[in-house]
């Protein structure tokens, strides 16, 4: 999840080391917890097959965690064989530069806690089950994970040159909120999207947001929502493309971009390529 909140932040930040992380106390979730995230674990696992693409879903099977809250250990003993990374307890969202460095260094950055039941059907800020069911089954792919860390590399550089928000932007319509066309069709990849009962279906049949093909400065330039569905979702057509827009260096890309006036989140403009239904 990304995208800043105005309200006090639901995490405890009080027990955190300089960088943020926390130990994942496994034993202070209840048992009521553990019932919810079975709930919600199996409400979406449903959803998966019909509008996930491949890659998402087969990690999911191999991962099976859907039988209690996971031990970031237990995970990290299987992820950082397969692609270097680890997952790093944190309390909740942290400051963009604080996560970008994690994600330089092949850290993802998990909340360790979960929302209420009163919050079954929806939550803003990124708790344990967005972070865990959006995110982390795509760390297991290779090409995927490397536009990770080179995102995360291209946030601290962002960050000296005061571009953070362009790179923001890249990661909420990717990382967030991502639809790739694949051979059975339109397919989501979006953490977003992947841990929402209602995004899921919603961003591959609605006919009301806009669905434009990926353009990396269409992208950072255009504004987003945090708190609705998205009204725009950009297409890739694989992850290896999503890599290579990463390579070259972004720094003329800045200096366009706070050239041009920014997008407005629901708009569509002459050189769109729109992709239909
Ligand atoms: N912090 N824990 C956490 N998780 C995120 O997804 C996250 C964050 N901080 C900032 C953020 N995402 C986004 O603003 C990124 O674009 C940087
Ligand atoms: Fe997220």
């Amino acid at each position: 999840m990304a995208g800043q909140t105005d309200h006090a932040l639901r995490g405890d930040y009080s027990q955190m080391r300089p960088d943020y992380t926390v130990l994942q106390d496994y034993s202070r979730y209840t048992p009521t917890e553990q019932d919810l995230w079975k709930r919600l674990y199996a409400r979406q696992s449903a959803l998966v097959p019909s509008f996930a693409c491949d890659e998402f879903i087969e990690i999911l099977g191999a991962l099976n965690f859907g039988a209690g809250i996971p031990h970031f250990d237990a995970i990290n003993a299987k992820l950082f064989p397969a692609t270097g990374w680890t997952l790093v307890a944190v309390p909740g969202l942290l400051p963009d530069d604080v996560f970008f460095t994690h994600l330089a260094n092949r850290r993802f950055p998990v909340s360790v806690w979960l929302r209420s039941p009163e919050e079954f059907e929806y939550i803003v800020e990124p708790d344990i089950f967005h972070d865990f069911f959006g995110h982390v089954p795509l760390l297991f792919n290779k090409v995927f994970a490397d536009y990770l860390e080179a995102y995360g590399k291209g946030g601290v550089k962002a960050k000296g040159l005061d571009a953070l928000d362009y790179l923001a932007r890249l990661y909420w319509y990717t990382v967030e909120f991502g639809l790739i066309q694949t051979p059975k069709g339109l397919r989501t990849y979006g953490a977003g999207t992947l841990s929402s009962a209602g995004e899921l279906p919603y961003c591959i049949q609605s006919p009301k947001p806009n669905r434009i093909k990926f353009d990396l400065l269409r992208v950072m330039q255009s504004r987003y929502k945090i708190d609705t569905f998205q009204e725009t979702y950009f297409v890739i057509d694989s992850f290896q493309q999503l890599f290579d827009a990463t390579a070259p260096d972004f720094t003329p890309h800045y200096v366009r971009l706070k050239q041009q006036a920014d997008i407005a989140a629901n708009a569509v403009i002459t050189d769109d390529k729109l992709v239909k239904l």
